[in-house]
């Protein structure tokens, strides 16, 4: 006889992984691979939360391929990912923010799954306790390009590219996950968003926010203005706009910006409004990734009823050149993101 609910019902991660593995929108091998994640981002989180404790803030002294400096902390929660990605033995392929190039995960315990991510993202914030995150997406293998080439690894490396530098439009699976006031998990597999809260009594995440939908509009903008300067004349005029109270009928806008993507996305699909990384006259595509930032961020923008653009085109159009390809960001309400575009597809 089916069991009936009690007070002491538990609605989990797994137990929301396994509901959806017997409704056929995921199989088990992605299931897995979903579940690895959660347990890296466990074990990032307790990381975090005692950095100041085990001598894990600072620099790592090293420089990633794109010439930031590592933190501690970056390289530890690269490694956990790696790991729990790798013993989970359904992923063939993993591409990292820290790592050159994407790694091909060993023979024996190799799987089909791409999975790009952002180990930690924000972590110039960690030494100051505030919040920072972890991004990933999930791809299936590349239907042009198998992973075959084991013996050969130029050919393997070519191979492990291919599979990685797939449109957004691509993703099976992509979340983030918050360490902030809370640890809270959100993913989409195209079926809607999912907000999972981690529970510390107990190590696990349990469902809080089924189903979240992202407000249409939203009064809170969220940019780093320090580079308005820098800017192109379109994303300076809007910016102006929004400052322009008699256009909304009152009221302005209020400015948020952590300079966290993790905690200014969560936030802006929680409450509404805009977060914005543009393109500049130094950086003509700004700063953020378009694999394990902006193309995860936007499946999860769209699954909740808004929208990523780069201000031309749709993130999840874009289709990945490199591994660590940049783009511009604008992500949010949707009638925000359109309003931003109003600006930057004039020409
Ligand atoms: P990181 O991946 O090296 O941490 O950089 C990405 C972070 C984002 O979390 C955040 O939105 C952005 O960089 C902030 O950049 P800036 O300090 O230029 O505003
Ligand atoms: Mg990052």
């Amino acid at each position: 006889a089916a069991a009936k609910s009690s007070q002491y019902e538990l609605f989990t991660l797994t137990t929301w992984l396994l509901k959806e593995e017997m409704k056929g929108t995921i199989d088990g091998e992605l299931a897995t691979v979903i579940s690895s994640v959660g347990l890296a981002c466990k074990q990032i989180s307790s990381l975090v939360n005692r950095a100041g404790i085990s001598n894990l803030t600072g620099v790592a002294g090293n420089q990633n391929v794109q010439g930031e400096d590592q933190k501690k902390l970056d390289v530890v929660s690269n490694e956990v990912f790696k790991n729990c990605l790798a013993s989970c033995g359904r992923t063939g392929v993993i591409a990292s923010e820290e790592e050159d190039q994407p790694v091909a995960v060993e023979e024996t315990y190799s799987g089909n799954y791409i999975v790009v991510f952002d180990p930690l993202d924000g972590s110039s914030n960690i030494d100051a306790g505030i919040s920072v995150g972890s991004i990933f997406g999930i791809y299936e293998p590349s239907e042009e390009c198998p992973l075959d080439a084991m013996d050969d690894p130029q050919k393997m490396m070519e191979q492990c590219v291919m599979n990685v530098c797939q449109p957004g439009s691509r993703l099976k699976c992509a979340g983030y996950t918050l360490y902030s006031s809370s640890t809270v998990l959100v993913l989409t597999i195209g079926n809607g968003v999912y907000g999972f809260t981690m529970d510390p009594l107990i190590g696990e995440y349990v469902l809080t926010h089924p189903n979240i939908r992202i407000p249409e509009v939203g009064k809170i903008y969220s940019f780093n203005e320090g580079n308005y300067a820098l800017w192109d004349e379109d994303v300076k005029a809007y910016m102006d706009s929004l400052k322009e109270p008699s256009k909304w009928g009152g009221k302005p806008y209020s400015a948020r910006y952590i300079g966290s993507l993790v905690g200014d996305f969560h936030r802006t699909l929680l409450y509404g409004g805009i977060y914005g990384y543009p393109g500049d006259k130094k950086n003509t595509n700004g700063k953020l990734r378009l694999l394990y930032e902006c193309a995860p961020m936007s499946f999860i923008a769209e699954q909740a009823g808004g929208a990523g653009s780069t201000g031309k085109e749709r993130v999840l159009d874009v289709n990945p050149e490199k591994v660590h390809q940049r783009v511009p960001l604008f992500i949010g309400s949707k009638k925000e993101v359109e309003y931003l575009e109003s600006f930057t597809k004039k020409q």
